[in-house]
């Protein structure tokens, strides 16, 4: 992609401590905190070592899936995040915080006989199994952008279905204004970070939104990603992608979806309900108290898999879908 600059030394850091894991090390690193400018000692995304070699392994059990792309979802500014260093730098806590382990990790994970229970305010509930899920509902794939909240970026080809259209099969009573979307846990399979010891954590982990928000037509489910389905770390078999949220909104690993009254406590709005808002809408203009959102660091562009400097847009760049939801 000959549009794309990759200004040398900025490539993918080996280091793995970020601004959403330094919380677990908070008391530490508050201490290694004194006497230094706090802005520049939180973003670790200045990298000038090498990566280490993509393995082939972190997609190893993926099945292909048939589907066609949606042509309004079909291209985006930058190009597709490669799709190994994608599997292999992920957030995914119940797994760990050393991202480029998380992949390694999140193997235990039972998705054979998944299911997701769809309940709560609704006329309809229904347990489907991840068969029901994708025969039910006709699988696309979008490409979308995808923005952490650590300033860093991707974009990913998903596959998946409009979350409408759960709405739709369950009919939410009048009653329901929220949804939350809560991830597989068990203790014995989900070890959780090292700090501080996982029982002062608010797993399951839990995510949501308001029910407008999630009827419209860009917040989506993905079952699947690259044209197969989702490796584990991924959030395997079933993970929410709400691209004009910051990527903790997406809940992974889904095994419960349920409509109500009021807006639900969120993993990271309860641990750090400053930090972590329960909107959360990607928003250049509004800095996380840590540090500036205004750029961001897309990561995995071939061919050098660079961190490449952009500003941030509003919304992430999905201003005309969704700008109406918050008028
Ligand atoms: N259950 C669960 N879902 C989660 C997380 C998590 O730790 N646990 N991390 C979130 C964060 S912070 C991000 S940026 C994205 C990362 O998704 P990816 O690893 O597929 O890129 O997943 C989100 N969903
Ligand atoms: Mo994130």
């Amino acid at each position: 992609m000959a549009f794309i600059r990759i200004p040398p030394g900025w490539q993918l850091p080996e280091r793995d401590a970020t601004p959403e894991t330094v919380f677990f090390n908070r008391r530490r690193f508050l201490k290694g905190l004194a006497g230094a400018g706090i802005a520049g000692a939180v973003l670790p995304l200045v990298g000038c070592r090498t990566q280490k070699p993509l393995d082939r392994a972190a997609i190893a059990g993926v099945q292909p899936l048939a589907v066609t792309l949606n042509p309004a979802f079909a291209q985006v500014d930058r190009p597709i995040t490669n799709e190994l260093v994608a599997a292999t730098y992920n957030n995914f806590y119940e797994f760990g915080s050393t991202k480029t382990a998380i992949w390694q990790n999140a193997r235990p994970l039972p998705i054979e006989d998944w299911k997701v229970e769809v309940g709560g305010l609704v006329k309809n509930p229904q347990t489907f199994d991840l068969d029901d899920l994708t025969k039910k509902f006709p699988l696309e794939e979008r490409i979308y952008r995808f923005r952490c909240v650590e300033a860093w970026s991707m974009v990913i080809p998903w596959v998946g279905f409009p979350m409408n259209l759960i709405i739709k099969a369950v009919e939410p009573t009048s009653a329901a204004k929220f949804v939350r979307f809560t991830s597989y846990y068990d203790s014995k399979v989900t070890p959780g970070p090292l700090f501080p010891p996982n029982q002062f954590l608010p797993f399951p982990y839990t995510e949501g939104m308001r029910i407008e928000e999630m009827a419209n037509d860009l917040a989506f489910f993905a079952v699947g990603a690259y044209g197969h389905t989702l490796p584990k770390q991924h959030g395997a078999p079933l993970r929410a992608a709400i691209p004009w949220k910051y990527g903790f909104k997406g809940a992974k690993s889904i095994v419960k979806i349920e409509f109500v009254d009021k807006q639900p406590a969120t993993f990271w709005n309860t641990l750090i309900p400053s930090e972590y808002k329960f909107e959360s809408n990607v928003d250049p203009a509004v800095p996380h108290p840590r540090w500036s959102q205004s750029q961001e660091r897309f990561v995995g562009a071939e061919p050098e898999f660079a961190w490449i400097e952009k500003p941030t847009l509003k919304y992430n760049g999905y201003g005309e879908y969704v700008a109406s939801l918050y008028s």
